[in-house]
Formats: C-alpha cells, sequence, structure tokens
C-alpha cells in the first residue's frame, strides 16, 4: 500500500475512532451519525435517521466480521487498512454493495428541499458533516461533480468516495474529498 493511501486512511480512522482510542467501536459508530444528523437537523429518532444508522452499522459489522468471524471486537488502525483496501476498495462490487446504502442513506438526509438531488448549498453541508475542513468544501464539491450539472448523485458519491481511497496521486482532483 503506498503511502498516500495509507496516510488517508489513518486520517479516516481518526475521524471515525470519535473517542480517540485507537479502535472503531459500534459506539463511534452512532457518533459519526449523529453528527450529519446534528448537520441537517434531522431527528434521531425519525425514519431517515434509523436507514443511516443501521445501514453504517451493517458496515461496521461487515468489516468486523470480515477481521475477526469468531470474536465480537472492534477495529483497530491497522486491520482498518487491511479490511478496506483488501476486502472493500480491492473489489468493486464488495465496495458498492457495502457503501452504497450509506450513501443513498446520506443523500437522503442532505437533500433538504427534497427534490431527489444534492445541490451545490446540500453537497456542501453533507461533506462538512463528513468531515471536510469548510475551506476545501466547494473545491471538493466541484471536485466530485463530474458531469458538472452543479448536482451530486449517488453515483457520483460512491465513485468519489473509492477514488479518495484509491488515489495514489494526492493532487488527484478526489484527494481534497474528506480532508
Ligand atoms: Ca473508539
Ligand atoms: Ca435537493
Ligand atoms: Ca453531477
Amino acid at each position: 500500500m503506498s503511502t498516500v493511501t495509507s496516510d488517508k486512511l489513518d486520517k479516516r480512522f481518526n475521524t471515525l475512532d470519535h473517542d480517540n482510542n485507537g479502535w472503531i467501536e459500534r459506539g463511534d459508530v452512532f457518533v459519526t451519525a449523529r453528527g450529519v444528523l446534528a448537520q441537517f437537523g434531522v431527528s434521531p429518532d425519525s425514519p431517515k435517521a434509523a436507514t443511516l444508522i443501521n445501514n453504517l452499522l451493517n458496515v461496521w459489522d461487515s468489516l468486523a466480521g470480515l477481521l475477526n468471524p469468531d470474536v465480537y471486537r472492534p477495529i483497530s488502525v491497522e486491520e482498518f487498512r487491511v479490511v478496506v483496501t483488501a476486502h472493500t476498495l480491492g473489489h468493486s462490487d464488495g465496495y458498492t454493495q457495502l457503501f452504497q446504502p450509506v450513501v443513498l442513506a446520506l443523500v437522503d438526509i442532505a437533500d433538504t428541499n427534497g427534490d431527489g438531488v444534492i445541490e451545490k448549498t446540500e453537497g456542501i453541508r453533507l461533506l462538512i458533516a463528513l468531515g471536510t475542513a469548510e475551506a476545501d468544501a466547494e473545491k471538493a464539491f466541484q471536485a466530485i461533480d463530474v458531469d458538472q450539472d452543479g448536482q451530486l448523485s449517488v453515483h457520483e458519491l460512491v465513485a468519489a468516495f473509492r477514488a479518495y481511497f484509491l488515489s495514489e496521486d494526492p493532487q488527484h482532483r478526489a484527494s481534497s474529498l474528506l480532508g
């Protein structure tokens, strides 16, 4: 694995390890979800919130299960690198299957005017909720909006997350995503 990819994964790990104890636990998943919900003023008791939390927990359960099929325990930084690279990013189908439901749930929450698309203001809020620095959010939006129609589609978002982790080039336009 390149240093660039490894650095990105470490950064992402640190964002997800909310209590900074060196492990991603199921509890950290709830904190991630709550941050997004708060950004969009969505009640944690709403059906949209339940879908996001369930889909995020499903990712966690899948990754934790791949790493330790026999024991139920949190994910370390080393394990996170291995599992994200080998089991999801290395396999396009597996990646899409695992992460697309999360992206769909995020889009449902971020589409605050309910017109079915993520326009610029919604997209920028979503990126900030996911950890992009405010100063970089506009640039990240433009980078993800590959067809430049001013909106982010589910396909563009799924592709952007994958490109973010896979790109070896720090100057790649997807590298600004998620800081
Ligand atoms: Ca933790
Ligand atoms: Ca919208
Ligand atoms: Ca677009």
